[in-house]
């Protein structure tokens, strides 16, 4: 990243755009570390919501009444904002979901039960959550194919060695993440995709904890599929999206059926609807999307590439400060991380870490993180997990430090 264009970020007038940040918590104040769980929305997004419902709240794609049109446009505004944000070359290859999750499910129903058959392989990560296993489990009872796991390596980087040898002409499917949600670790999916290409595998990238952080250009990436959720990058709960390659999506059939996503009916045949409307069946959740256009203006406007140099400032004091307190060991500590510390503390369960600093306002997330698989590779029960977003100060970074130590003296 080239310093020299880099704006510092004006903390205190972001901080400002964020009522949530100003409140006591158990008599202390709110000190938010659990970003990669769900980040905070600023008061644009809410504004554009509340909007919404009190100005023009009607149904999208159906209505020919002024406030329908309206609804419609701010809904399609997203979906181009999207565009621009990950570099798709269209609109139409951008699909509305419920958030990663569906974007996957959708995925692993509509192509993997289609297009694999028995014995055919889909390559995962060790580092992958939950939503990133459990579809393709589901798509192989059905199929007969298998799932390979890239092993991961003591740092919590992946294995790429091992991720080499395991594709073959049988590899159909790969998707691993862009950023582990529960260690940081960003991969090397440019990697991981020309590779998959040489044996026409397509690739799936979960850019769940991508969003916010990295920057993301699907052409460049030449990724077949990449999926967002809006609320873990400053949007609303709720909204996801699937970005695809248009042959592929052309190709695949519906993941349900309903309401929009068709061009005919009748009771012997249905004829789908375009892209991207055969793949959103049903009224979406309207408002969300409207509302996530505010989010993405709002990483726009301050630049995702100074959002990142803040994040990785924090990020670097955070694993000096915390990493240096006796009794902490660091899980997860690859070069390239986004703002993800992870640790846990000698003698001591998350658990308890978690509510004795939520009893002094700071908010962690503690536990397996969706990644029960990856715990278990590094044979612990969980860690204590402080995720950094744009609004997050190294003063309250000291709070964290300085509390850890309290509760380490006490406890032990
Ligand atoms: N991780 C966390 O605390 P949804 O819930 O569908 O928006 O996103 C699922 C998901 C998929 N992939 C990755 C890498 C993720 O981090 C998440 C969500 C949250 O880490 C909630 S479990």
């Amino acid at each position: 990243m080239a310093t020299a264009s880099l704006q510092k970020i004006d903390i205190l007038k972001i901080r400002e755009q964020f009522p949530i940040l100003h409140q006591q918590v158990n008599g202390k104040p709110l000190i938010y570390f659990d970003n990669a769980a769900t980040s905070q929305k600023p008061k644009s997004v809410i504004e554009k919501l509340n909007d919404y419902y009190l100005g023009y709240n009607a149904n999208i794609h159906r209505g020919i009444h002024t406030l329908a049109e309206k609804a419609t446009h701010a809904f399609e505004e997203t979906r181009k904002s999207l565009q621009h944000f990950i570099h798709s070359p269209s609109a139409e290859q951008i699909i509305f979901t419920k958030g990663v999750t569906e974007s996957i499910n959708l995925l692993a129903q509509s192509y993997a039960k289609t297009f694999l058959n028995a014995g055919d392989e889909i390559i995962i990560s060790g580092l992958e959550h939950h939503s990133n296993i459990v579809p393709w489990q589901l798509a192989c009872q059905v199929t007969g194919a298998v799932i390979k796991v890239i092993p991961v390596l003591p740092d919590g980087t992946l294995d790429i060695e091992s991720y080499h040898q395991l594709i073959s002409d049988k590899t159909k499917l790969v998707a691993v993440n862009h950023a582990s949600n529960s260690l940081g670790t960003i991969n090397p999916i440019k990697e991981i995709i020309s590779k998959a290409h040489t044996v026409g595998a397509v690739v799936l990238i979960d850019g769940a904890q991508a969003g916010a952080h990295l920057p993301i250009d699907v052409q460049t990436l030449d990724c077949d599929f990449y999926c967002l959720a809006g609320h873990k990058m400053y949007g609303p709960t709720g909204v996801g999206a699937l970005y695809g390659k248009k042959e592929l999506l052309e190709k695949m059939p519906p993941y349900q059926g309903g309401g929009e996503m068709i061009k005919e009916v009748s009771f012997a045949k249905t004829t789908y609807n375009d892209l991207p409307y055969k793949f959103e069946a049903g009224t979406p959740n309207i408002a969300d999307v409207i509302a996530w256009k505010a989010a993405i203006d709002f990483i726009q406007d301050l630049g995702k590439e100074n959002i990142a140099a803040h994040e990785h400032e924090l990020l670097h004091y955070a694993t000096e400060v915390v990493g240096n307190i006796p009794g902490v060991t660091l899980v997860g500590t690859a070069q390239e991380k986004v703002s993800v510390l992870s640790f846990i503390i000698k003698n001591i369960h998350p658990f308890d870490v978690g509510q004795m600093l939520d009893a002094r306002g700071i908010a962690v997330r503690t536990g397996h993180h969706c990644t029960q698989p990856l715990m278990d590779h590094f044979g612990i029960e969980g860690t204590i997990r402080a995720s950094f977003a744009v609004y997050n100060t190294k003063d309250e970074i000291d709070a964290l430090a300085e509390s850890l130590k309290r509760i380490i003296n006490f406890l032990s």
